[in-house]
């Protein structure tokens, strides 16, 4: 099955802590899918490779992604910690040859988001939030919020991110704050929160 082979692939290239997170991050997304009615397989595909650059050192990273011609923006590259769902797309796009572009968006977006997150780009998203062995304040109110819905799960994933970033004086990426604003304007509609 391509889990093992995915499996073998990126244990030599990660630590031992974030290999764990990594099978850990498949485990949820697989669950997330088979409850949300996503692909339960492609789920846990993108689950098990969606930090395969990350623990890659920071000069190893802007090589490959000047050979896979990736721009970065200037908030992009002013923040190292964004750089691995970038280059983690076109790596397993041309490194792995998978083309599967639901498993592509999901890795690309997994630390932005973005507006109009397909249901695989937020099964990802979240299930890297609640996996296992996340152990952050407020871990178990996500797996609780995940229970009940997506959006509602998605909703404080962005906040505590953003409280985050904004609590250390961070840049926001444009793609975050969109996120955060499509969700936040649906529910105003709905007339849940004001
Ligand atoms: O790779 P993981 O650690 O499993 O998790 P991740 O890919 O969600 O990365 C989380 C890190 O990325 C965390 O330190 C915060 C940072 N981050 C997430 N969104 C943004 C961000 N950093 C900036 N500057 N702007 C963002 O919008
Ligand atoms: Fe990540
Ligand atoms: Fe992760």
């Amino acid at each position: 099955m391509d889990f093992e082979k995915y499996k073998a692939i990126i244990k030599p290239l990660l630590s031992e802590k974030r290999y764990y997170h990594s099978i850990c991050v498949a485990r949820a997304a697989k669950e997330l899918a088979l409850k949300y009615g996503a692909d339960a397989e492609k789920a846990e595909l993108a689950g098990i490779l969606h930090d395969i650059m990350k623990d890659l050192p920071q000069d190893r990273q802007l090589s490959l992604m000047e050979k896979y011609g990736i721009r970065l923006t200037a908030i992009e590259r002013s923040a190292p910690k964004l750089w691995h769902a970038v280059l983690g797309e076109a790596y397993v796009k041309n490194e792995l040859h998978l083309e599967d572009r639901q498993i592509l968006d999901a890795i690309r977006y997994h630390t932005t988001g973005r507006v109009s997150m397909t249901l695989m780009d937020k099964i990802l998203f979240i299930a890297d939030f609640i996996s296992a062995d996340r152990d952050y304040p407020g871990a178990e109110d996500l797996r609780k919020a995940a229970k009940i819905s997506l959006e509602e799960a998605m909703m404080e994933g962005f906040a505590y991110t953003i409280t985050d970033l904004a609590g250390q004086r961070k840049p926001i990426h444009p793609d975050t704050v969109a996120a955060y604003n499509e969700l936040a304007l649906a529910n105003e509609t709905r007339g849940t929160k004001s």
